[in-house]
């Protein structure tokens, strides 16, 4: 257990990054220092890697302001924790702060409530703290795979982290400020503003009892460290196994709703078809929609790309990272006879249910030439990987058995 005071963050330090937020300005990306292929059905698929960024290390650079930063993929076999140095990066709304005066932040606390309150940095560490571990996963990751294509960034894998959060219950909040009767949602709100007025701000809501759960966190550190700033320092919301878009970063106001949020980024945007899988056909209207909600399960292989070499009659491990979505995993399987039968793995220690889990198993190739490697998740719920991409116009909650196609020599 640390003591609080580690958490701290300094007022220095923060206010020394201003001069390298200025990069965020940068209209073109002259610093770009080399390119990767994120392999995107339809191109342009190259993409200008960056270490420009202020608290970051080497990035795929997919938009420069408001940024877009994805995770090379590389990264994911190094271990289940993602550095924070190389954790994507999703922004909304051009005009984020490029400091915080940590001594004069507030957090408030507003709306259908007993009492408003206006919490300093110090008044949130008082309050007590836990770990989790929990995958932060945009909603459209791998969007740049779905087929046919839907506008929005062209993500491959890499807009998808895991951490450990260090942060006190939101529910501990809200019970300080005391929930009115007849309160249906909590709206939460960060720092960041678009550059017209007529931008709605970005704003995201959880239902009463979610935001109550005791899981849902008000989080101040990252992997043992305070948050970077395009991680939304000082304070961000975590909300364990739903997607990222909820996970409001540089939180500054909590409003307590007593009817449903009904702004833009609820209501319009971040949408998904209300039929099984979030599945509609290309064209197809009439459906509902539902705002998007809980994570399915995904699993990848991470030390294997396509085109990689293995070597006939002889054992290889093959390895990667898996996570069940809203709950933990149950299985991890490989198939190389496209799909007609599965090898179980093994699975690396446990994290908690929303962490990614490391898999592993030993696969000795038989015969020669191109083989494509499968491997599926099922999470305890049940849930299996389907065989077919998901299909909505958002390209949302793509979660569809990855293939990887290795040479046997
Ligand atoms: N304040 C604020 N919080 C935000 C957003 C935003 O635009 N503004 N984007 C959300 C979305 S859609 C994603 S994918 C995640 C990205 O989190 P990260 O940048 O820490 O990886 O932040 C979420 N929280
Ligand atoms: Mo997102």
């Amino acid at each position: 257990m640390h003591s609080s005071h580690d958490a701290h963050p300094s007022r220095r330090r923060v206010i020394g990054q201003a001069g390298a937020m200025g990069a965020l300005l940068a209209s073109t990306p002259a610093w770009a220092q080399a390119v990767t292929k994120l392999g995107l059905p339809s191109g342009p698929n190259e993409r200008e890697l960056t270490k420009a960024f202020p608290e970051k290390g080497e990035m795929i650079l997919q938009r420069t302001r408001p940024p877009l930063l994805e995770t090379p993929f590389a990264v994911y076999d190094k271990g289940v924790f993602t550095p924070n140095d190389q954790f994507f990066v999703r922004w909304h709304l051009a005009t984020i702060p490029e400091s915080v005066d940590v001594a004069t932040f507030r957090l408030s606390v507003t709306g259908h409530v007993e009492k408003e309150l206006s919490l300093s940095l110090a008044d949130i560490l008082g309050l007590p703290r836990f770990d989790i571990a929990a995958v932060n996963q945009c909603s459209g990751n791998s969007r740049g795979y779905v087929a046919p294509r839907v506008p929005g960034a062209q993500w491959g894998h890499g807009a998808m982290g895991n951490a450990k959060w260090t942060g006190v219950r939101l529910r501990d909040v809200l019970d300080k400020a005391g929930i009115k009767s007849g309160a249906v949602q909590v709206q939460f709100n960060g720092l960041d503003e678009g550059v017209l007025p007529e931008t709605p701000d970005f704003l995201k809501s959880l239902d009463i009892d979610h935001a109550s759960d005791g899981e849902v966190m008000i989080a101040y550190q990252m992997n043992g460290a305070q948050l970077p700033m395009l991680n939304g320092f000082p304070l961000r919301l975590i909300v364990p196994g739903w997607y990222s878009t909820y996970w409001v970063k540089m939180l500054n106001a909590i409003t307590v709703l007593d009817k449903p949020d009904d702004n833009y980024w609820m209501k319009t945007a971040y949408r998904i078809p209300d039929t099984p899988g979030a599945n509609v056909k290309p064209g197809e209207k009439g459906f509902k929609t539902v705002p998007i909600n809980r994570m399915v399960p995904r699993s990848f292989i991470t030390n294997l790309t396509a085109g990689a070499r293995l070597a006939s009659g002889k054992p290889s491990v093959v390895r990667g990272i898996a996570f069940g979505g809203d709950c933990g995993l149950e299985t991890v399987e490989l198939s190389a006879d496209d799909g007609k039968t599965w090898m179980p793995t093994t699975l690396g220690k446990d994290e908690g249910k929303y962490s990614f889990r490391s898999w592993q198993v030993s696969f000795t190739p038989s015969s020669g030439g191109r083989q494509v490697l499968m491997v599926r998740a099922k999470n305890t719920a049940g849930v299996m990987q389907p065989d077919k991409p998901t299909w909505n116009g958002g390209g949302f909650m793509l979660n569809v058995i990855e293939a990887t196609t290795i040479v046997v020599a």
